[in-house]
């Protein structure tokens, strides 16, 4: 049989490593799923909505670093997918769309589910391309994986039936060679300004992000030679806080430990890898920056630099090691290490009290969580209170992973997530800590997924009946908090109901034995309905004075003077919590 233009397209897809394809089918697309059945190289994954799909798609992406494949049908099939396309883009994922598209007679005619691909797409996606002609369709197909691939970001082919079904030209047919990630680092010269810089800073602070991911090592000898206390965005913690004794905690809204004051006490700052989007967290001129980053558009965006270098880490730290001595002097980093130190020690208030508190502490959830999850598990946090629980209370590790929709925030991500993430390493733990909010948003149809595919994800729901996190913000900036209550069901009926393992835990005392049942289930997927208290002050590790300005909370406005420990005391003593 003469080859489609849908036929090469997958064929060309799967050579180039494409595993699933997560999404809905529907008449434009029709042609396109029918040569991706006959290929049969790649898993079709028949969810129930398209953006579950796509934050689905995004886990399995970056964690397995294999181009994934989404799919939607012309106009709303297609729309579904945008949420997820923004946090393929903002995470770094290399995820494929095939769009659905209205036949070729009828474009720009306003034809039923039309929508404009390069409109629409035109925010979320780093390439466009729009199949008119069956003679493009070499051309496009390679430019969308290469550019997810080698960009790490979404990328769109836009795909009319007709042109999907008409007979591929002969020549189209090529295999799409992936490259190895190249050597990318700043010259020599740039690389001496920096160790002349270094020379000359008494104090060193490094702040790290997900560019420090293939960088560890190189990261952690720089920091040993230095001296330098060792700071992280969220998506820098899982690559430089486990076994490094530098390690300083995290700074912004979710911070904790020395982080803060480590980078603002420093002469120099060093920035690599990061993106860290609260500027009002970052020192002023008084410290001086250096930012490394293979993106140059990353660079001097949050915060003004003294001296901008492009290139991976890995590659700049490695050649900047030979030309940094030694620093001796210790007293800088020992002190940031103590308060780091003593702000965990603070951070186990209520994990010590929580076997005794009710309503469940999610402090308590989610530590005993870190403590019973294997060492290669895969934790996934909702936007939310969740992603304040995991940062502070989950232990990362070698093996472990931690990932959500830390840069573009959307609600709702860590369920799909896990389930991706669950295809991508089958029988690995994946482990979804959810808001009650971002379940019922979009999880929950998709539990149906789970369940007919008997996949062994493990849903944690921080069930507290509000809009949590959001409830915080109001209050931080002196609103009244509104439209932030809401009623639930008993979620582990419902997913009993649905056919999964379903718990309830609204008993401290039992939170150790729910939460090991619920790992311990590998035949299906798990809800675990946790009956947590709601406003349970996030304790930032510093405010900016905006957000201190509104706070009304006198609660707060204690944790805002450093006086965490005093906080406790008066909720011990006001509420009777404990
Ligand atoms: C799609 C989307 N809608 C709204 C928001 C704003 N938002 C951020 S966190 C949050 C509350 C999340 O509530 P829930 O899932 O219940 O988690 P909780 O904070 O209560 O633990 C909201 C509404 C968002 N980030 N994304
Ligand atoms: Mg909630």
């Amino acid at each position: 049989m003469t080859q489609k233009v849908a036929d090469v397209m997958w064929e060309m897809l799967a050579k180039a490593g494409v595993k699933r394809c997560y999404g809905i089918v529907g008449d434009a697309l029709n042609p396109v799923i029918d040569a991706l059945r006959r290929n049969g190289k790649i898993e079709f994954i028949h969810v129930r909505h398209e953006e579950y799909g796509v934050f689905a798609a995004v886990a399995d992406a970056y964690l397995s670093g294999n181009p994934v494949v989404v799919c939607g049908t012309a106009g709303p099939g297609v729309t579904h997918l945008f949420n997820g396309l923004m946090d393929a883009r903002k995470e770094g994922a290399a995820v494929i769309a095939i769009a659905g598209d209205v036949e070729t007679k009828l474009m720009d005619s306003a034809a039923l589910e039309e929508l404009n691909p390069y409109k629409f797409f035109d925010t979320a996606c780093l390439y466009v391309g729009r199949v008119v002609n069956p003679e493009q369709i070499r051309a496009v197909v390679t430019t969308a994986i290469l550019t997810a691939v080698v960009d790490k970001g979404p990328t769109v082919i836009s795909m009319p039936g007709d042109i999907a079904s008409a007979n591929a030209p002969d020549h189209s047919l090529h295999e799409v060679t992936i490259p190895a990630p190249s050597l990318f680092r700043p010259a020599d010269a740039d690389i001496d300004k920096l160790a002349e810089m270094i020379e000359a800073a008494k104090k060193v602070a490094i702040f790290g992000g997900d560019g420090c991911r293939d960088a560890r090592d190189e990261v952690l000898r720089l920091a040993a030679r230095l001296k330098a206390p060792v700071g992280y965005s969220f998506r820098g913690k899982q690559w430089l806080e486990h076994d490094n004794p530098n390690a300083v905690g995290m700074t912004g809204l979710l911070g904790y430990g020395g982080a803060y004051n480590a980078i603002h006490d420093a002469d120099l700052m060093l920035l690599l890898g990061t993106d860290f989007p609260f500027p009002e967290f970052l020192p002023g001129d008084d410290v001086k920056k250096v930012q490394i980053d293979k993106n140059p558009k990353h660079i001097g965006r949050r915060t003004a630099v003294d001296l901008a270098l492009v290139g991976d880490i890995k590659a700049t730290v490695t050649a900047l090691l030979p030309k940094v001595r030694e620093k001796t002097d210790s007293r800088f980093l020992e002190k940031h290490v103590a308060e780091t130190n003593s702000f965990h020690e603070l951070l186990q208030h209520y994990v010590v009290k929580g076997p005794r508190i009710k309503p469940i502490r999610p402090e308590f959830l989610a530590a005993t969580l870190s403590e019973l999850a294997s060492e290669d598990a895969m934790f996934f946090a909702d936007t939310g209170t969740a992603c304040i629980w995991l940062a502070r209370h989950v232990k990362g590790g070698t093996n472990r992973r931690i990932f959500g929709s830390f840069s573009w925030a959307s609600m709702a991500n860590a369920a799909p997530n896990a389930f991706g993430a669950q295809l991508a390493f089958p029988g690995r733990q994946t482990i979804a800590l959810c808001g009650d909010g971002g379940f019922t948003m979009l999880a929950l149809g998709d539990l149906l997924t789970q369940v007919q595919r008997k996949t062994p994800v493990v849903q944690i729901i921080l069930n507290n009946e509000s809009l949590d996190f959001v409830n915080i913000e109001m209050q931080e900036a002196g609103v009244v908090p509104f439209g932030v209550d809401f009623k639930n069901p008993n979620f582990a009926k419902v997913a009993e109901a649905m056919g999964a393992r379903g718990i309830r835990i609204e008993e401290p005392g039992d939170v150790r034995e729910g939460l090991a049942a619920a790992l311990a289930h590998k035949d299906g997927p798990v809800v675990v309905d946790a009956v947590v208290d709601s406003y349970a002050l996030s304790l930032p590790s510093h405010i900016p004075f905006h957000a201190a300005k509104g706070f009304t909370l006198s609660l707060a406005k204690q944790v805002l003077n450093g006086k965490m420990d005093s906080v406790i005391k008066t909720i011990e003593r006001n509420v009777g919590l404990v």
